[in-house]
């Protein structure tokens, strides 16, 4: 009886300690103007999104979520913010990348050289990637699947660590989800760096 009541207490002590503190990640959001990156980051972090405004140079967000706190660079997708992307990558883990399932022909067409230029580049190529295929709510919205095969997702990221998911600022839950994929493999990668 003595030592069930120790351990009983032994784990009501020891259990309602402080929780063991969440992994950091710095991460990269990139994307065209309007792509919604602001208002996916400010409604994950709960803030208002009424009075979301164009990013002006970048804007830095901790993001928590359950497992881990995501520090989530965003960058202003203004073409005279577009060209100075690259300089803002160093230190990145992780990369998210937003589009516009719904914009014009044209401007999928930018989004497409700018999501291969990141793929590429020496700085985030061997990063994890979260595409998100954003605006889906629209009629016009374009497919996951369509978007994948206009991106040439497959045959350029074989062999990359990436995700693409439909979303919508009207279904947070399932931008939890697909960030929560990314978490995944930010800490697999973790484990690999730990065992080198
Ligand atoms: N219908 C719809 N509108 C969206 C969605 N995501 C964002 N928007 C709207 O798109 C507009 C631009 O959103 P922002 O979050 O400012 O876009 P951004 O990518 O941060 O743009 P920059 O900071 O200029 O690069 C806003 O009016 C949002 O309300 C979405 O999933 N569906
Ligand atoms: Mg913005």
């Amino acid at each position: 009886i003595f030592y069930l009541h120790y351990h009983s207490c032994f784990r009501t002590l020891c259990c309602k300690g402080p929780p063991p503190p969440r992994p950091e990640y710095d991460v990269v959001c990139i994307g065209l103007m309007g792509s919604g990156k602001t208002s996916l980051l400010s409604r994950l972090c709960s803030e208002a999104t009424d009075n979301i405004v164009p990013t002006t140079g970048f804007s830095i967000k901790a993001v928590p979520f359950q497992n881990a706190i995501l520090n989530v660079k965003e960058l202003g997708g203004a073409d005279s913010i577009k060209k100075y992307w690259s300089r803002y990558y160093q230190g990145s883990q992780g990369v998210v990348f937003i589009l516009d399932s719904a914009s014009s022909e044209e401007d999928l067409e930018v989004a497409r050289t700018e999501l291969h230029s990141a793929l590429q580049h020496p700085q985030l190529c061997t990063l994890p990637f979260l595409i998100l295929a954003n605006h889906q709510d629209k009629p016009a919205a374009r497919s996951v699947q369509e978007i994948k095969k206009y991106f040439e997702l497959e045959p350029l990221a074989r062999g990359k660590s990436w995700i693409l998911e439909g979303s919508t600022v009207d279904n947070m839950d399932m931008v939890k989800e697909s960030f929560g994929q990314l978490i995944h493999l930010l800490e697999e990668k973790d484990h690999e760096i730990g065992r080198i």
